[in-house]
């Protein structure tokens, strides 16, 4: 009997299907019973009926993909930061009020077994978070996508406050399993490391390369179901885990070594053991190298065992089939891979490779600190990656030699710059020039950091080929960062702009007219409120601080990290404890300062900055002279699932980077998406969160890009400003006294010496005073509640351009060149 393909209808499950099938996974699959079943039992049983779901679209996607042969983007990126995917899973899956219900009639909450979800932690912050934002808009916009990285079994450390200081601890995320990920065993690949480099005569004559390895490892892909919103489409986000190869094991083995086999085996797995836990700097570690290009060569001949499925040794069709993206310069080697495989394993003649190359990659610019652009040694490459320094230093000779001769004819000087090589004492290999040099598009990720990255970081670049160099604005996943973690506002925007906005976010413009209606701004603030409240239990809850849900919530959420500047939001809440307890009448609004950031571990000052906070915390928040008028709170392990927590209760939102620094930044549109204010520098993204929601309701302050260069060309001094403001000199002077750590003087002095003896290179006290206007200017709107409803409600409503399906769109349209492709 032929069986029937299930139409869409069929597909979607009522509640009492869904039921069933939960409470039959809880039997069947977890080996439990309604009476005896734990949270989690519930949580996973849950998971495995959505699954059904997931896997029935999953299944159809591929086999639509492959039947149409389409272009695909692989999305190369050592972080995804997915957070949790229960809920959005649901959403996507336009099943989760269905799931609600079924689970309430179980007598279960679903909010509540959401909570047993550990958060998916494989990334540290922006670029991470980015990666998982856009997997979710490909998939919901149709286009076939896959994402390649690492399967970490430790993702960032979980961190702990204890005494006011952050520890590491190891989080461990699929201890106990994670239902949302799927072994592939019949897709394993086996990667070469170390060894050396043999010429020898190819069998079409002349001299092929060949790379005898000195180790191989084995790749086992994770594949994580990547469910569009409306769940059409299910792509995948394809994680490699590391293995010791059974072919080395066997051979330690059988010389008699045992043991040492298994140590061999622990130093396979320790590729994909941890994350780095460094944001914006590089570690220039063997390890970290060893990882890149191990999910690089694993990605790789994933892509290429699929081309070579349809499309045999025939490379002619491969630049046309297949994009990659490099998420920033962590991914690079895949370039030289690609190179290696095709010259020497599949025989292509250099020229014929290097044409497909440059035109399969593009490269994306997350940051302009010179601490992240990554340079390896070349002694180190040379060890790890024989054939890859060989393939390198061609390429490098082919471009200086024909392209920058041509253009700066015996200009030795330009040629040293865009070398790929970098002499000196040690010879580097920069990884930045490589992408460049091997990708069609080299993009940045806000209009201002793209024009930075033209002008000041690759300028000759850019001079060689003007158009290679474009830029796309950053976006968040409006489902995550609204639908899912703002449910009241949702259920309100869907009243009164109709359902498609979380397709198509700039519908929220519908809501502008009503910005100064007074029954949509009591709705509004209603909401917030009770986001307010919801907060207030979970801060309570965490860290046992009281705070009121009347005061105005400041929240400044991200890593931590001297540029972000958080030490400016520091000395702001000193100057105000100062202020009242100078006088207790002091007016302003009660306010609660809230952080959440993780320092890289190793990075002295930032876990300094988290001392001082959680000291200053302490003190303010006992001291009752000051009648709760200032409340400080450090929100410990920061992480997405608390992002969503704290956003929707956000009034104010801290963006208060030295302008310049911050590329884009992404927390400052889920912000103002929610209805926060933003108090913010003409940095990154905030440019055009300004323009789309108008300079009059965003508290902008302090110096501008072109201020912050010309304040450092003429030589910044920041004793000028500590002498000159004698509010700021005492609140400086305060750090050297015990007055945060009793018995202790100087424990937080640290942060002065930055700030003076240090050069203050972020420019912290030369916008001290500007941005404590901008809170005073905050404060004043907020006791006109009027005023500040109307603000928060245009913030939100005309947030639409940030939307990661427009920037999903604008790399199509502009690099990827991608046709959506409906699976029915
Ligand atoms: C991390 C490691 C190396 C280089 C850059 C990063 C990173 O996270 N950069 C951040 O990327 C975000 C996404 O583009 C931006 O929004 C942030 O501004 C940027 O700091």
């Amino acid at each position: 009997m032929a069986t029937k393909k299930k139409t869409e209808l069929d597909l979607q499950l009522n509640k009492d299907q869904l039921k069933a099938s939960i409470v039959r996974h809880l039997r069947s699959t977890l080996g439990t019973s309604e009476q005896k079943a734990s949270p989690q039992a519930w949580w996973k049983a849950t998971a495995a009926a959505v699954n059904e779901q997931v896997y029935e679209r999953l299944t159809r996607t591929q086999q639509t993909h492959f039947n149409k042969d389409t272009r695909a983007i692989h999305y190369f990126s050592a972080e995804f930061l997915m957070g949790r995917l229960t809920s959005n899973n649901l959403h996507n899956l336009s099943l989760y009020s269905v799931c609600e219900e079924a689970l309430r009639e179980l007598g279960l909450e679903l909010t509540d077994l959401c909570e047993q979800e550990p958060d998916m932690a494989l990334g540290n912050g922006g670029l991470g978070r980015l990666a998982a934002c856009f997997i979710d808009s490909l998939a919901t916009l149709n286009y076939p996508a896959v994402g390649y990285g690492l399967h970490y079994e430790h993702g960032l450390f979980r961190q702990e406050i204890q005494d006011g200081r952050q520890i590491e601890r190891p989080d461990s995320w699929r201890e106990y399993g994670n239902p949302w990920e799927i072994c592939r065993p019949e897709s394993v690949q086996e990667i070469p490391l170390y060894g050396y480099v043999e010429t020898v005569f190819g069998d079409k004559g002349g001299l092929k390369k060949v790379w005898h390895a000195g180790r191989k490892i084995k790749g086992v892909p994770w594949d994580i179901p990547v469910v569009g919103f409306g769940g059409h489409t299910v792509n995948i986000l394809r994680l490699w885990e590391s293995r010791a190869s059974e072919f080395f094991d066997w051979d330690v083995f059988n010389a008699g070594g045992y043991v040492d086999s298994q140590a061999e085996k622990a130093q396979a797995e320790t590729i994909s053991k941890v994350l780095y836990p460094n944001d914006e700097t590089d570690a220039g570690k063997e390890l970290r190298l060893i990882q890149q290009y191990f999910f690089c060569a694993c990605s790789i001949k994933d892509i290429m065992r699929r081309y070579k499925r349809v499309h045999g040794s025939d490379f002619s069709n491969f630049a046309a089939q297949i994009a990659i993206q490099l998420n920033d310069t962590h991914p690079t080697v895949a370039i030289p891979e690609l190179m290696r495989v095709l010259v020497d394993e599949e025989d292509l003649n250099w020229d014929a490779a290097w044409t497909i190359c440059y035109q399969v990659f593009s490269y994306t610019n997350h940051t302009l600190l010179p601490e992240a652009l990554e340079k390896w040694s070349v002694n180190l490459f040379e060890k790890v990656l024989p054939r890859h320094l060989e393939i390198i230093y061609e390429i490098n000779a082919r471009f200086l030699g024909d392209l920058v001769e041509a253009k700066w004819p015996g200009d030795d000087v330009i040629k040293a710059k865009l070398s790929i090589i970098e002499e000196g004492e040690v010879r580097k290999v920069r990884m930045g020039n490589l992408c460049v040099i091997g990708s069609a598009k080299v993009n940045g990720v806000a209009e201002i950091h793209s024009k930075l990255v033209k002008e000041d970081l690759f300028p000759e670049f850019a001079a060689l080929w003007p158009d290679k160099m474009c830029n796309v604005t950053n976006g968040v996943t409006p489902r995550r960062w609204l639908l899912a973690c703002n449910p009241e506002l949702a259920a309100l925007y869907d009243e009164v702009v109709g359902k498609e906005w979380p397709l198509q976010l700039d519908k929220l413009r519908g809501v502008v007219k009503f910005a100064d209606d007074k029954a949509f701004q009591q709705q509004f603030m209603t909401i917030k409120r009770h986001n307010k409240e919801k907060l207030v239990k979970v801060i309570k809850a965490e860290t046992g601080i009281e705070v009121d849900a009347n005061a105005i919530f400041d929240i400044q959420i991200k890593r931590l990290h001297e540029y972000k500047r958080q030490q400016l939001n520091l000395i702001h809440i000193m100057a105000l404890y100062r202020r009242l307890l100078a006088n207790p009448d002091y007016d302003m609004h009660p306010r609660v300062f809230i952080f959440g950031s993780k320092a890289a571990p190793g990075y002295k000052l930032a876990k300094d900055i988290i001392y001082a906070i959680n000291k200053l915390a302490e003190r303010v928040n006992n001291d009752t002279r000051i009648q709760g008028k200032l409340k400080v709170v450090f929100m410990p392990n920061y992480r997405v699932s608390l992002a969503e927590k704290m956003i929707p209760a956000a009034d104010v939102s801290e963006q208060i980077s030295t302008a310049g620094y911050e590329a884009s930044g992404t927390g400052n549109m889920k912000l103002a998406l929610n209805g926060a204010i933003t108090i913010g520098t003409l940095d990154g993204a905030n440019i055009e969160i300004v323009e789309e929601a108008g300079a009059e309701h965003c508290a902008i302050f302090g110096l501008n890009v072109d201020e912050v260069k010309a304040l450092k060309a003429r030589g910044y001094n920041p004793y000028d400003f500590y002498y000159a403001n004698s509010e700021l000199k005492a609140v400086l002077d305060w750090f050297d006294t015990d007055y945060f750590t009793p018995g202790k003087p100087g424990e937080l002095s640290s942060i002065k010496r930055s700030l003076l003896e240090g050069g203050d290179p972020y420019l912290t006290l030369a916008d001290f005073a500007a941005y404590s206007e901008a809170h005073q200017l905050v404060d004043s709107w907020y006791r006109d509640p009027a005023l500040w409803a109307k603000k928060a409600i245009i913030n939100s409503a005309t947030m639409g351009k940030f939307n990661s399906d427009r920037s999903i769109q604008d790399y199509v349209e502009r690099i990827w060149k991608l046709e959506r492709c409906k699976v029915g």
